[in-house]
């Protein structure tokens, strides 16, 4: 069994094997939890990133941490939303699903993901959070894998009441 932890905080600091940034289809840095990696981690982060050619909504694409505590990133592109009629939902879920698989790949332990699409991508808050706790639960179900611990890190109150409330009620 996978262990699902919350906690409330900034990814950055996280002391875990990998951390899963929400970034932007050109993976070149922006605002957000992606502008704080990047910013953490140093410009040898944006150095690897310009190598990889960008990444597809819905996809993840592992780089190293650098200077952050974390060794790895893993760089996903969660949907814009605009209005739900845009298989936002369903990228939304390929985001978790393939940052997971990356993990497998890199046969990690520890994981941590941020909020993704909650912030200038507009992804309501409510339902973002319902499909990251179905993947993320139905995945911590699973034996054959070297995962042991998922942090789910909400920076804002507002998704950590909402985080709070449905592990406490699932
Ligand atoms: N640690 C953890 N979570 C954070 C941090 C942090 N240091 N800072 C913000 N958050 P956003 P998006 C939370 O806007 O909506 C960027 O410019 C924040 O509270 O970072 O996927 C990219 O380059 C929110 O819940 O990402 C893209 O262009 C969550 O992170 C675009 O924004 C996601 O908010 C991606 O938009």
């Amino acid at each position: 069994m996978v262990k699902l932890t919350l906690i409330q905080g900034d990814i950055t600091k996280l002391e875990v094997d990998a951390i899963v940034n929400a970034a932007n289809s050109s993976l070149m840095g922006g605002g957000g939890v992606d502008g704080a990696i990047h910013a953490a981690a140093g410009p040898e982060l944006l150095a690897e990133c310009l190598t990889l050619g960008g990444c597809p909504t819905g996809d993840a694409k592992v780089t190293k941490g650098y200077r952050l505590p974390a060794r790895y990133i893993i760089h996903t592109v969660g949907p814009i939303w605009r209005g739900g009629q845009n298989h936002e939902e369903q990228l939304l879920k390929s985001c978790y699903e393939n940052a997971l698989k990356r993990a497998e790949e890199l046969q990690i332990e520890t994981i941590a993901f941020p909020n993704i699409s909650t912030g200038v991508y507009a992804f309501p808050k409510q339902k973002a959070a319902e499909i990251a706790l179905t993947v993320l639960g139905k995945y911590a179900q699973k034996h054959h894998t070297t995962l042991k611990e998922i942090f789910l890190v909400c920076f804002d109150d507002e998704n950590y009441q909402i985080y709070k409330k449905m592990m406490n009620n699932p």
